[in-house]
């Protein structure tokens, strides 16, 4: 099982490399564009992640679990935006 910290980190360089700002990625991965994102639309971003097959469903679970504050089981734009600063805090210098 990869570190939270691992994932994130994976993940923000996701982000940097393709897309100009967090919010982009979160449309982009928004596929059904209900402004949330569920379980299938987080592990096709750790797909693009290049997070291993085997552990995206769990690690996308996990996600979830921490991120998710008002407990619908989805990740929408404040909460995303809270692991992506979480991120940045930790990797600047
Ligand atoms: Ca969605
Ligand atoms: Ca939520």
């Amino acid at each position: 099982m990869l570190s939270k910290e691992t994932i994130l980190y994976k993940i923000e360089i996701l982000i940097s490399n393709h897309f100009k700002t967090p919010e982009e990625a979160f449309k982009f991965f928004d596929k059904d564009d209900d402004g949330k994102l569920n379980k299938a639309e987080i592990v096709k971003l750790l797909k693009e992640a290049d997070i291993n097959g085997f552990i995206r469903g769990r690690i996308s679970s996990k996600l979830i679990e921490s991120y998710d504050k008002d407990g619908d089981d989805f990740i929408d734009w404040e909460e995303f935006k809270s692991a992506i600063d979480e991120i940045s805090d930790e990797y600047k210098e």
